[in-house]
């Protein structure tokens, strides 16, 4: 029997502080907490792996898991929250402020490792086998802070202070070789909770550490600096998270760390199957799959091959027979620049044994293409090496039974474009499985006043493992719950405002309408449209004192990877505006600007609980699904956005009246690019010229960097091909008319509360419940293994 949290806390708490709980500090009792959480779930956890490992499994390679914080998730998915406060208050501690002290695990980047993190919720909860596997960074994506409003990056030891959520598995530890290095890959593993249900489902982490701590020869020997370089090379490789969103960095140590983390997984997905169902491993693919999410694992492929023929004895065509069968590969962009290659050089160096089976691939391929009557110019296309370039997107594809995009229209796209030689070939292999986030952390756990509403007028808590049944009360509701729901979105923003004026200084009035983009900074994205919006908004209140202006916030959250210093112009150019604005006596009274520092996870959940606006922007054919869409429309902000990405499906859900959309849409874009002229936009377009010409004639200032003048050019001067490439002021006069119009709707709460409420009731298909039944059911083939 699982005691009473009351009971244990005080002593895990003094445990780690060596003093009274009551003189702990909050972060002390953090980890108290933490630890007396993980030995409530101990014996389930241990259960469940059990289970798990005697049938079919499903195995999640992910080079990215952006799980955020833990003990909330888990007090909440375990039905502890209450018990947990009541069990500090005891000794006089606060537990929000306790939640607070805890580090986001920030193994990610956006929204591919957040979807990660979201899958093993809905596995847990669905008591799928299903488990994760990843590299435990030492450093998680770069803490952001702004310098004279500037981004600079900060490293972020997220575990630095202790983890209780991580568990090392000495025993487990496997070695992995490099032809300069060999290695140990020690595992770390995470429990996974599921809500309302025993089995805790796991997420394997591995670090990688010296086989021997020192040489103790060198050391000895006076060589001490020889000594640390050998031992530093080899934690370098789990060091850190490479902070590119949606493009790869081209470095040896990232083929280091892919290859590091799927050759421990494998070596003991295979040992596991030997254990249980015995040394013929022809069979393998009857328990095992694999998804590879994105290419970042596709190592994965020629190293399995690797271990079933050189360690297992099995010729290539068994080798391969098995490899094919276990292969599931996910694409999660169209942008070529994230197509990762590399240079078959780095292969060689660091495994000539993956290069030789690389090339042996192929090679078969060539034969097997040119068997089929394929064109050499179609087959030297899609060849896995090229020259000296490895194509890890067409191993995955060669290799794998099923290929899935993760949104109808990117599915589409990469049926017809990206992937279209593949697709001519294998229609069969394609399936389009549209992303989903959980509504555990993304509603029941960062929206308790929403969750009661929900509770109270679907009369029970059964939608927070089947969101589709809030579709039944979409319509069959008092009219009262437009009122209700008013009321719990106006709590949030007022709870949001103070967290605001902590956290960044800014006054923020909850009366006025909170207009949100959050996700990474990218051209694609155009946040650079919704902050030409705002300065032309500017300019049309400093022109006329008396336009009617609905209040609005503007907030952003967003990181732009180190080197991208394009995406950094616009931070700039966003916090320049935001001063411009905020500071202007008149203005300011009717608008603000927010830019929120360091945006990660646990932000996300103070921050979409108080949206009213939710912005999806991107040009349309580029954001291959968007996940924070989903989790707006589910706390009831209303989508300002393009037909890109998952904003098709949420507009198809909830109909033409209850969302805003605007812009050109994938299929007319070719044609409007035809003809399209940027500079006939600046000279036309109401407002577009005031607006970029501030950019460079002192209004704005940006240090003299040339920033704001090269985020002009790259809209207007065609030295980039073609100039404006994302369609910025080609879809302004557009998006100004739709997001004005929006605003002013707000004026009526009754029709816009209405409006939030369908949203909400309609969110169900975007619960990642749904998406991973369908992975279950169509690609893994796997079932529910409850724990008794
Ligand atoms: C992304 C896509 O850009 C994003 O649209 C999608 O929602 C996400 C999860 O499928 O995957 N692809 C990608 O490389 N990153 C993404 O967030 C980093």
């Amino acid at each position: 029997m699982s005691q009473n949290l009351a009971s244990t806390v005080p002593s895990q708490v003094r445990a780690v502080s060596g003093r009274p709980a009551a003189a702990s500090t909050p972060m002390e009792v953090w980890q108290g907490l933490s630890a007396a959480v993980v030995s409530r779930i101990a014996d389930d956890w241990h259960a469940t792996s059990e289970k798990y490992r005697a049938g079919r499994q499903e195995h999640y390679f992910s080079a990215e898991f952006l799980m955020g914080r833990a003990l909330l998730n888990n007090l909440t998915n375990l039905g502890l929250v209450d018990e947990a406060r009541q069990a500090v208050s005891t000794f006089g501690q606060d537990l929000s402020t306790v939640l607070e002290q805890e580090p986001d695990a920030a193994l990610g980047n956006g929204g591919l490792g957040r979807l990660a993190a979201c899958f093993l919720d809905s596995c847990a909860t669905l008591n799928l086998p299903v488990t994760g596997y990843g590299i435990l960074y030492r450093y998680g994506l770069f803490k952001q802070l702004f310098s004279d409003g500037f981004q600079t990056e900060q490293p972020d030891p997220w575990m630095e202070e202790g983890y209780p959520f991580v568990i090392r598995r000495e025993e487990a530890t496997r070695l992995v070789r490099y032809n300069d290095l060999t290695v140990k890959a020690v595992p770390h593993d995470m429990p996974i909770t599921g809500y309302g249900t025993h089995n805790v489902g796991t997420l394997r982490l591995w670090r990688a550490e010296p086989v021997e701590e020192f040489d103790y020869e060198a050391f000895n020997s006076q060589r001490f600096t020889e000594a640390i370089v050998d031992r530093e090379r080899t934690n370098d490789i789990s060091r850190v998270l490479y902070p590119n969103d949606t493009t790869f960095e081209g470095k040896l140590l990232r083929v280091r760390q892919q290859y590091f983390f799927c050759s421990a997984s494998l070596q003991e997905i295979v040992d596991n199957y030997i254990a249980h169902h015995g040394t013929d491993l022809s069979g393998f693919a009857e328990y095992n799959s694999i998804q590879l999410n994105d290419t970042h694992p596709v190592l994965a492929i020629p190293e399995l091959m690797r271990l079933l023929m050189d360690e297992h004895g099995l010729g290539w065509e068994a080798a391969w027979e098995v490899v094919t069968k276990t292969f599931a590969y996910t694409n999660h962009t169209v942008l070529a620049e994230a197509l990762e290659t590399w240079d078959i050089s780095i292969f060689d160096r660091l495994f000539p044994r993956i290069t030789e089976i690389v090339r042996e691939i192929d090679r078969r391929f060539r034969l097997d293409m040119a068997q089929r009557g394929l064109p050499q110019e179609t087959i030297d296309y899609m060849s896995p090496v090229s020259g000296n370039t490895v194509r890890m997107a067409w191993i995955a594809c060669y290799a794998s039974y099923s290929i899935n995009g993760v949104a109808a229209l990117h599915t589409e796209i990469i049926k017809r474009e990206t992937l279209g030689e593949w697709h001519a070939i294998w229609p069969e292999r394609f399936n389009n499985k549209t992303n989903g986030v959980t509504p555990r952390r993304w509603l029941r756990q960062c929206n308790p006043r929403l969750s009661a509403l929900l509770d109270e007028v679907t009369g029970s808590d059964a939608w927070v493992t089947d969101l589709s049944v809030l579709a039944q009360h979409t319509d069959s509701v008092d009219e009262s719950v437009y009122q209700r729901l008013a009321e719990v979105k106006r709590a949030n923003k007022v709870d949001f405002a103070a967290w605001v004026k902590e956290r960044e200084g800014v006054e923020i009035d909850p009366d006025a309408v909170f207009d949100v983009q959050i996700k990474r900074l990218h051209e694609y994205k155009r946040q650079l449209l919704n902050a030409l919006y705002v300065l032309d908004l500017y300019f049309r209140m400093k022109e006329d004192p008396s336009l009617e202006v609905p209040k609005r916030v503007f907030i952003f959250g967003a990181k732009a990877a180190p080197g991208y210093v394009r995406a950094k112009a616009v931070i700039k150019l966003i916090n320049t505006i935001g001063e411009l604005v905020n500071n202007d006596p008149v203005v300011s009274q009717r608008i603000k600007v927010v830019f929120i520092h360091n945006y990660n996870v646990s932000p996300a959940e103070h921050i979409i609980p108080a949206a009213d606006v939710s912005e999806q922007i991107s040009m349309a054919g580029k954001e291959a699904s968007g996940t924070s869409n989903m989790k707006f429309m589910m706390n009831g902000a209303l989508t300002l956005g393009t037909l890109d990405g998952a904003n098709v499906e949420i507009l198809d859900s909830v109909g033409d009246d209850n969302a805003y959309i605007f812009g050109a849409t994938e299929d007319e874009l070719p044609t409007l690019r035809q003809t399209y002229d940027p500079r006939a936009a600046y000279e036309n377009v109401p407002g577009l010229r005031r607006a970029l010409d501030a950019l460079i004639d002192g209004t704005l200032d940006d240090h003299g960097t040339g920033g704001f003048a090269d985020l002009r050019r790259s809209l207007l001067e065609a030295s980039y091909e073609p100039a404006d490439v994302y369609y910025v002021l080609g879809d302004f006069a557009a998006y100004r008319e739709t997001k004005d119009a929006m605003a002013a709707d707000y004026a009526d709460q009754r029709a816009w509360q209405r409006k939030a409420w369908v949203n909400i009731t309609r969110s169900g298909r975007f619960s990642s419940d749904r998406t991973i039944s369908d992975y279950a059911r169509e690609v893994w083939h796997i079932e529910a293994a409850p724990i008794a």
